[in-house]
C-alpha cells in the first residue's frame, strides 16, 4: 500500500482492509482491485471465522434436538434472526423468513401471495430498472393466471418517471414490486414514495432491497411496505443465505411456500397442522452455518457504522464519477441525483466485454454486460455496461489504478 495513502475523513480505511484477507492477494501478478462488490462482496476474517467455529465446534442440526450441539446451534440461527430484523427493523422475529437470498425471496412471494390473490386482469407493475429477479417471477404469474405486467419508465439519468408510475395505478394494481437501488445504475429510488402511492390504490408492495440494505439504513416499518427481500452475500456475508421480511398479517394469510420438515406442527395422513410464523415458510433443513456467521457480517458492519461506510463510499462514488468522466469516448450510463456507489459506463467503440478483460489483466474486478437487466440495456439502446461498485473498503487510489486501466485500454482500443 502507498505511504502517501489518503484516509477517508471518517473511516480507517486501511484498518478495515486488514480484515479482509482476500484483499492481500494478487491477480496476474498485480494488487487485487475489487470493484465488483454490488455482484458479491468480500467476506472479513470474522465472518470466516465464525463459519469456522461453528463447523469445528457446534456443527449440528436445528429445532429438532435436544443435546447441547443443536441447542447451541439454534440459539445462534435464531440469533441471526434478530440480528437480521434490528437491521431492517421489523416489529418482530415473525415476519423475518431465511431464504437462499433474494431471488428466493421474490419467487416465494409470487408462488404464495401471488398464486392467492392475483386473478385474469389484474396488473402488478414493475419498472424499467428491474433486475431480472424482479421481473420473470412476475411474467410467469401473468403467464399463469392471465394477469398483466406493466412497466414504470425511467428518464436519460435513470430515474423512474413518478407522474407515468401514477398514470400506471389503477383499482386493477394488485402489486406494485420495484428495486431500492439498482444494481445497474446505481439509482436510489423513492420507494417511500412508490409504496404511498400503491396503498392509496390498495395495491401491495414488494421492495427489492438486494443492493440498498448494504448502504442505506432500512425501516420497513417507516417504509410501509409489505415484503422486503435481500441477500446476504451483498452486505459481507456468507452465499446461500438471504432474508424475506413480509408485514404478519399477509404471512398469516399466505399459503405456504415448500412442504416438509420443520414448516408443520403435526402431520397426518388426512391433515397437516403448519407451524408458526415464521417457521412455516422454513421447510427442511436451512444453511444454517451461513446464516449463522451472516449475524457476524451485520455486527461487522453494525459496528463500523453505516453512516460512516456511506460517507466513504459517496467521497469513492464522486472521485471516480469527477476521474471518469474526463476520459475520452466514455459515458456514464445512470446520473440519477440519488445514487449508492455503482458507476456503470460505456466506451465509444470499445464492448464492454475486452474492457473487462483488460481489466482484469491489470488485476481489476468489475462486471461487464447487462447486469441481469436486460430490459434496462434496451431502454439505453446498449448491450451492456461495464460497472465498477464501491465498499467499505476501497479506497482513492484504486480508482487511480481503474483510470490508468481505462486509459490504456481507450488508447489500445478505440
Ligand atoms: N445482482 C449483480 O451483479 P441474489 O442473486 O438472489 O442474491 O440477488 C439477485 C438480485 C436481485 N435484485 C437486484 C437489484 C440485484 O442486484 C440482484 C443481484 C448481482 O448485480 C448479481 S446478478
Amino acid at each position: 500500500m502507498m505511504k502517501t495513502a489518503i484516509k477517508s475523513n471518517t473511516l480507517d480505511v486501511y484498518a478495515i482492509r486488514r480484515q479482509f484477507p482476500i484483499l492481500n492477494r494478487k491477480v496476474k501478478d498485480n494488487a487485487l482491485v475489487y470493484f465488483d462488490n454490488a455482484a458479491t462482496s468480500q467476506k472479513p476474517q470474522a465472518v470466516i471465522d465464525a463459519l469456522v467455529h461453528y463447523y469445528s465446534y457446534y456443527n449440528a442440526n436445528i429445532h429438532r434436538g435436544i443435546h447441547t450441539l443443536a441447542e447451541e446451534a439454534t440459539a445462534a440461527f435464531e440469533e441471526s434472526r434478530t440480528a437480521a430484523q434490528q437491521f431492517i427493523n421489523a416489529s418482530s422475529r415473525e415476519e423475518i423468513v431465511f431464504t437462499r437470498g433474494t431471488t428466493e425471496g421474490i419467487n416465494l412471494v409470487a408462488a404464495t401471495w401471488g398464486r392467492q390473490n392475483i386473478k385474469a386482469g389484474d396488473e402488478i407493475i414493475v419498472s424499467n430498472m428491474e433486475h431480472h429477479s424482479n421481473i420473470v417471477p412476475w411474467q410467469v404469474l401473468c403467464e399463469e393466471k392471465g394477469a398483466i405486467l406493466k412497466v414504470i419508465p425511467i428518464n436519460e439519468d435513470g430515474e423512474l418517471l413518478l407522474d407515468d408510475y401514477e398514470k400506471l395505478l389503477s383499482t386493477n394494481t394488485k402489486l406494485v414490486s420495484v428495486v431500492h437501488a439498482s444494481n445497474a445504475l446505481g439509482t436510489v429510488n423513492p420507494v417511500k414514495k412508490i409504496i404511498d402511492l400503491a396503498h392509496a390504490t390498495g395495491a401491495v408492495v414488494l421492495i427489492d432491497g438486494a443492493q440498498s440494505s448494504v448502504h442505506l439504513d432500512i425501516d420497513v416499518q417507516a417504509l410501509n411496505c409489505d415484503f422486503f427481500v435481500f441477500s446476504s452475500h451483498k452486505i459481507y456475508g456468507p452465499t446461500g443465505v438471504g432474508v424475506f421480511f413480509g408485514k404478519k398479517n399477509l404471512l398469516e394469510s399466505m399459503p405456504v411456500y415448500q412442504g416438509g420438515g420443520e414448516m408443520i406442527k403435526e402431520v397426518n395422513f388426512e391433515k397437516t397442522i403448519f407451524n408458526d410464523l415464521p417457521y412455516k415458510y422454513e421447510a427442511g433443513t436451512p444453511n444454517i452455518g451461513d446464516t449463522i456467521a451472516f449475524k457476524t457480517a451485520l455486527d461487522f458492519v453494525k459496528n463500523i457504522g453505516k453512516e460512516k461506510i456511506r460517507k466513504h463510499e459517496e467521497m469513492l462514488l464522486d472521485y471516480a464519477t469527477e476521474q471518469l468522466e474526463n476520459l475520452p469516448g466514455l459515458k456514464i450510463v445512470g446520473k440519477a441525483k440519488e445514487k449508492v456507489s455503482v458507476i456503470s459506463f460505456v466506451i465509444d467503440k470499445i464492448h464492454p466485454q475486452d474492457l473487462g478483460i483488460l481489466l482484469d489483466n491489470r488485476g481489476i474486478a468489475v462486471r461487464t454486460g447487462h447486469h441481469c437487466a436486460q430490459p434496462l440495456m434496451d431502454r439505453f439502446c446498449i448491450p451492456g455496461t461495464t460497472r465498477a461498485s464501491f465498499a467499505m473498503y476501497n479506497t482513492k487510489e484504486e480508482i487511480d489504478t481503474l483510470v490508468v486501466g481505462l486509459e490504456k485500454a481507450i488508447k489500445m482500443l478505440a
